[in-house]
């Protein structure tokens, strides 16, 4: 499509103002990922690096990436009840088989998500009606099959998910109102015998720093411990917000591990209020940055895993509207400022932080059923460009129609924007603004816009 006046043009401001916004820096900082991979860095600090994973997505660029940066692989979905057994007795391993055979062909570990939780169960296991002996046997024979179909390949399970209330109570689920708190004694005890190599884990969100619910996940594993219940690791999910980083999040995984078992960062993300900023993904780089020291810090904490490592595969843009951007790489799979953060507290070379830089927003403006019109702005503090590229990766199947005021083609998924012969120049201070038509259906997420 090649670039052309429109009335829009005079839409643009408004559009922008009005729309969610995502930005990528422009730096040198941000475009080169560190010399050595992050799994490369925990081994020589004796960490394992992880990430949760989808497993459709495994191939291409977000296949290359999980397999050369992380040494295990979580299943973000697709070893839940739900996802293997929907209906009773139909069992669908496809996706976690998928996943258990990439890692294990990347030299890769797996942890298995998760055994027994509250959510994404089955209906027919949470519709149903059963009486204790029976939902007790039902719970058994899901860890046997489950357990036993990968015996040997799970180097780990959350085997309990999410177990506690904010307050420490036991979470009144279908499991603790149907069987009591000894469910989770069970279940571990279940696990053990189907697979005895997988290290046993209970997993919980919230319990990242010294509070009601981690002691009270505290006082469970001791007295576990203490009736010689198997049990070898504590999960701390951190699902953290910016800036909020606990103060005790060392000491707590202390703790934990002076009760005599491993502990893990199983989910970490931190979510900021769109659009990324240099300063907001600064910040973000110092919280990976303290949740990596933290657990390098302490010998038992041996593994640190992201939920998701890229901003196009991550659960928090739908969950919690208007944050994102969460994960250490943008949502083209440019390592973002966070991943440096880990780099850095895994022992790998420091960054030097971007001194001046050009960021581009992408706005969604008017949206129809079929349609939406957006914008792309590119601005320039302390730094300036003679010409410019934007691109971006739909993640919902859009596609460009039409652009005015640069020269777009859309391959695939990647959209490529360079300037119009009269708005290359974008001076310090200054932006350039260009505009498009396209179509969407389902949903219309808004990309993260790299320029190069
Ligand atoms: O990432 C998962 C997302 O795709 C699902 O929709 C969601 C449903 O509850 O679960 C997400 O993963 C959760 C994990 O299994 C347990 N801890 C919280 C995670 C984020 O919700």
């Amino acid at each position: 499509m090649r670039s052309s006046s429109s009335p829009a043009r005079t839409r643009l401001a408004a559009l922008v103002a009005g729309a969610a916004t995502v930005g990528a820096l422009l730096s040198g900082a941000a475009a080169h990922a560190a010399d050595s991979p992050l799994r490369d860095l925990g081994a020589a600090k004796g960490k394992i690096v992880g990430t949760a994973v989808t497993g459709s997505k495994l191939t291409g660029t977000y296949g290359d990436v999980a397999a050369a940066q992380f040494s295990s692989l979580t299943p973000g979905n697709a070893m839940k009840w739900g996802s293997v057994e929907p209906s009773q007795g139909v069992f669908d391993w496809t996706e976690a088989d998928q996943i258990v055979a990439f890692a294990q062909a990347h030299g890769q570990q797996v942890r298995g998500h998760t055994l027994v939780w509250h959510n994404q169960n089955p209906n027919w296991l949470t519709g149903g009606s059963w009486t204790p002996d029976r939902l007790s046997t039902l719970l058994r024979n899901h860890i046997d099959t489950e357990v036993g179909r990968y015996k040997g390949r799970i180097a780990a399970w959350d085997v309990v998910n999410e177990a506690f209330n904010e307050d420490g109570t036991y979470r009144p689920t279908l499991w603790y109102q149907g069987l009591g708190a000894d469910y989770i004694a069970n279940a571990l005890t279940w696990a053990r015998a189907a697979d005895p190599a997988a290290k046993l884990y209970i997993n919980d969100y919230n319990v990242e720093g010294v509070n009601a619910k981690s002691t009270a996940l505290y006082d469970l594993v001791r007295s576990l411990k203490a009736r010689g219940v198997p049990i070898d690791g504590v999960g701390l999910q951190a699902h953290l917000v910016l800036g909020q980083v606990p103060s005790t999040l060392q000491q707590n995984i202390q703790r934990f591990a002076d009760l005599g078992v491993d502990v893990a960062i199983t989910e970490l993300d931190v979510r900021m209020t769109l659009p990324p900023d240099s300063a907001k993904l600064a910040r973000q780089k110092a919280d990976y940055q303290a949740v990596t020291a933290a657990c390098v810090a302490v010998t038992r904490c041996v593994n640190l895993t992201v939920w998701g490592f890229t901003d196009s595969d991550s659960w928090v843009e739908s969950t919690f509207p208007g944050e994102g951007a969460a994960t250490p790489y943008d949502a083209n799979y440019a390592p973002k400022p966070a991943y440096h953060g880990i780099a850095e507290a895994l022992g790998g070379a420091t960054t030097p932080p971007p001194t001046g830089a050009c960021t581009a927003a992408y706005a969604v403006g008017s949206q129809w059923n079929t349609g939406f019109t957006g914008n792309v702005t590119i601005s320039c503090s302390g730094a300036a460009l003679s010409s410019w590229k934007a691109t971006w990766t739909y993640g919902a199947g859009q596609r460009i129609t039409q652009a005015w005021n640069a020269d777009c083609t859309q391959s695939g998924a990647t959209v490529t924007c360079v300037n119009a012969p009269y708005n290359g120049s974008v001076p310090d201070g200054g932006s350039v603004s260009f505009g498009f038509n396209a179509s969407w259906s389902g949903s219309n997420p808004a990309p993260t816009v790299t320029l190069g």
